[in-house]
């Protein structure tokens, strides 16, 4: 049998050496960004925790999901930790894209938003797939030589709202129950039942921790009645400690470190709302069912917005990314 599952020289050469590693998906590039250039560069760059590198990666002709994925692994880079994007090209599982790579897979038609489910069918189609939560969790743990610790996402899936009516789980949850590798996000979206969501993490006993705040965010959105979360660290250093105990004691269990979109970018709840309530007519009206629902929320959300969202989610995206790679090096033993 062929193997379906390529760790690049990069990525394996860092996980040997014990250096930090940061794994990236991609299914937020191919089904929850736009393929148009944005045509300006992000609000969220002129944050000065980005430098030069992280700001050049955004390219302004490029279509605005090649452009992040770019500046997303160059934010890791500026950490010296080492980004490790995952995807499907030609039915491999790729742990470690090229530029070339990335910008191929962003490309892509068809392709498929690859589940851990999904993974067989797209390897024997020789398809392409952008990776979710659940199959990045699948491919850190199946990395070469050793499993990918960290890994930074936007805000995961979840339970749906009005799951009482037609159940709509995320196989983020029960992934991320089984794989030992701590996910850095803004919370799970804000299209979801997040009450719901959290109650779900808890019964699976996946931590969740906030970095400098006690509640658990609402992916792209502010001022909404606090969700707790079930621990919190102060800054990088510390939930790299965090991570440390956790996989010590658990190495087969996966944790989430909590980060708020930037107070500035991040949407009032009541727009937020609205925009949701829209999205979820939208997709009914579409008649979108199960992974075709999350991509028309986020489309719907940005639509209704008139864009903020989108410069919210990538300002998500790119934070995430950094605070990984901070932690990632923090929590890192070279060997050499
Ligand atoms: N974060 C974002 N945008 C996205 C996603 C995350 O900012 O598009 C993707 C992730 O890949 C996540 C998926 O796994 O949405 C959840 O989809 P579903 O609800 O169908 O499981
Ligand atoms: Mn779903």
């Amino acid at each position: 049998m062929r193997s379906v599952i390529r760790t690049s020289n990069e990525v394996q050469t860092a996980l040997h050496e014990g250096r930090a590693v940061v794994a990236l998906e991609t299914a937020a590039v191919t089904h929850g960004l736009p393929r148009y250039p944005l045509g300006q560069t992000p609000l969220c760059l002129d944050d000065p925790r980005y430098d030069a590198n992280v700001r050049a990666a955004f390219s302004l002709s490029m279509p605005i999901n090649s452009a992040l994925a770019h500046t997303s692994a160059a934010a890791v880079r500026s950490t010296g930790a080492i980004p490790a994007v995952v995807g499907m090209l030609r039915g491999e599982l790729v742990i470690g894209m090229t530029s070339a790579e990335l910008d191929e897979l962003a490309e892509a038609k068809p392709v498929t938003k690859v589940s851990t489910r999904d993974i067989a069918d797209v390897a024997l189609r020789r398809g392409h797939g952008g990776t979710t939560v659940a199959a990045t969790l699948f491919a850190c743990m199946h990395a070469t030589p050793s499993p990918i610790r960290f890994f930074a996402t936007g805000g995961i899936g979840g339970v749906h709202r009005e799951w009482n009516v037609q159940p709509d789980i995320s196989a983020d949850l029960l992934q991320l129950a089984t794989s030992g590798v701590a996910v850095i996000c803004a919370g799970a979206k804000s299209i979801l039942d997040l009450d719901a969501t959290l109650e779900a993490l808890d019964s699976l006993s996946v931590p969740t921790v906030g970095i400098a705040t006690e509640f658990f965010p609402r992916f792209l959105c502010k001022g909404a009645a606090p969700l707790r979360v079930s621990a919190t660290v102060q800054h990088p250093a510390h939930a790299a400690q965090f991570a440390a105990l956790h996989f010590a004691l658990r190495p087969n269990a996966g944790l989430l470190f909590c980060v708020p979109p930037p107070a500035a970018l991040a949407l009032p709840l009541q727009e937020m709302e609205a925009a949701i309530r829209e999205g979820l007519a939208c997709a009914a009206a579409m008649g979108a069912r199960g992974p075709e629902v999350t991509p028309v929320l986020l489309q719907a959300v940005s639509d209704a917005t008139r864009g903020r969202s989108l410069e919210t989610n990538l300002a998500v995206l790119v934070q995430n990314a950094l605070i990984a790679g901070q932690i990632a090096v923090a929590a890192a033993t070279p060997t050499s």
